[in-house]
């Protein structure tokens, strides 16, 4: 066997060590691969993801609830998202040492930093949730930094999303971001045992009607002290019935699908609010040809167009024939390198529509909005395109298949 292999049977086997070298290749980026070989194990696992301010109380509340659960007999798994220092690189390592005080056998402890770019989950974080998950751990919790954009990107890892309130963090629910607010399952004012409490929760239900309409009725807010145990019961009570309905509704089964296939349920959730892209129109479609010259006989000499000229994108090792036609373009490319996208493209599917390319008015707040929707993208910053036009890459995962290119032209 593999040496991965051996690593995989010893952590199915429930070996702590193994499972934590595991979730470290993972960190060190060989999630898909990991997570190949797991394929089958994954999807048993209740995946809680626990969001809200820092000082909220969230590792404590993290604390007791595996308490709870492990009187139950349920194994958990906490992966615990801590911020990055700027300095050393390394992770603040106070939770990991609190919590992992514990030695109970049923419970695994894993924090790790934010490595995307504005702050978010990592591929590293999906990983370490499907390993323990494979490893047949019953419930896990996913406890987030607390600050920064990608705070509603938990909705895209966890079955269920619980927000965290509290009082005398200034005099409303400020602290939690608007965001949050619509992707909550469940909303805990914690530190109940401070004054203050029955105000939070009475701004919650108002914040709450606001972003979920109708509905909000429905969505649990549970005062707890995460300190004293107070009202823990309840919010346990209240796990077990937003899991229950999820079932029931057969909702688990989406969320689950979503959040194994790295799909957006943030997108889906978000996509219902209106866009503030603008000026949105076709600027061209850009077709892998093995070769130009041979390709643009088609275009010429059936379809009557011209090419207006040819174009060496470096970064993108291909070389650009631009086909005007009419408003929009025919863009062939043909690869300069064996490996460059667009000839991998062509290995894989013989040569046709690459992508296709919208014009937008302002690429840095398409970007922006892209990102707080939670979208697949393949671009974290504007690169430079054919033209000098400044572009992004949309993933087909996002897309439903098409490899959609934005482009901003001055
Ligand atoms: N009074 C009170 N303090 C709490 C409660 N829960 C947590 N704390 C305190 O709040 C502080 C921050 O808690 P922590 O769990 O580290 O917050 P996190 O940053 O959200 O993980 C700690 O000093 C906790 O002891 C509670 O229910 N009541
Ligand atoms: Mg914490």
């Amino acid at each position: 066997m593999e040496e991965l292999d051996l690593l995989i049977a010893s952590a199915l086997e429930g070996n702590k060590r193994a499972i934590s070298k595991l979730i470290s290749r993972v960190e060190q980026g060989s999630s898909s691969e990991v997570i190949r070989k797991l394929a089958g194990k994954l999807g048993k696992a209740k995946v809680i993801g626990i969001t809200g301010p820092p000082g909220a109380g969230k590792s404590t509340l993290t604390n007791a609830l595996i308490s709870l659960f492990r009187q139950r007999r349920e194994t958990v798994g906490v992966v615990a998202i801590d911020p990055t220092s700027p300095f050393t690189g390394g992770a603040i390592l106070g939770d990991r040492v609190r919590l992992n005080s514990d030695p109970d056998e049923g419970v695994f402890f894993r924090s790790m930093g934010t490595r995307g770019a504005y702050g978010g989950l990592s591929v590293a974080t999906r990983g370490a949730i499907n390993v323990l998950d494979a490893c047949g751990y019953d419930v896990i919790i996913i406890e987030t930094v607390g600050v920064g954009q990608g705070e509603v990107e938990i909705i895209n890892h966890a079955d269920l999303v619980m927000v965290l309130a509290v009082p005398g963090l200034g005099d409303d629910i400020q602290a939690i971001k608007a965001g949050l607010l619509e992707i909550g399952d469940i909303f805990v004012v914690n530190k109940s045992d401070l004054p203050g409490a029955d105000r939070v929760a009475v701004e919650l239900r108002a914040g709450i009607s606001l972003s979920a309409g109708e509905k909000y009725e429905q969505i649990p807010i549970i005062m707890v002290s995460a300190e004293t145990g107070m009202g823990l019961d309840k919010l346990l009570d209240s796990i077990d019935n937003v899991f229950e309905k999820l079932n029931d509704s057969g909702e688990i089964l989406l969320r689950r699908a979503l959040r194994l296939s790295g799909g957006s349920r943030l997108g889906l959730q978000v996509n219902k609010g209106e866009s503030k892209m603008k000026c949105l129109h076709f600027d061209h479609i850009g077709v892998a040809v093995k070769n130009l010259e041979d390709a643009a006989k088609f275009y010429e000499a059936v379809l009557g167009i011209k090419p207006t000229g040819i174009e060496e994108v470096e970064e993108q090792k291909v070389k650009v024939m631009f086909m005007p036609c009419g408003d929009c373009e025919f863009e062939l490319l043909e690869s300069t390198s064996p490996d460059g996208p667009v000839a991998r493209f062509i290995e894989k599917y013989g040569e046709g529509v690459q992508h296709i390319a919208i014009r937008v008015d302002d690429i840095d707040a398409a970007l922006a909005e892209l990102k707080e929707k939670g979208i697949r993208l393949i671009d974290e910053t504007p690169r430079y395109g054919a033209g000098g036009a400044r572009i992004i890459f949309i993933h087909p995962k996002a897309t439903n298949g098409v490899l959609l290119e934005l482009c901003e032209r001055k």
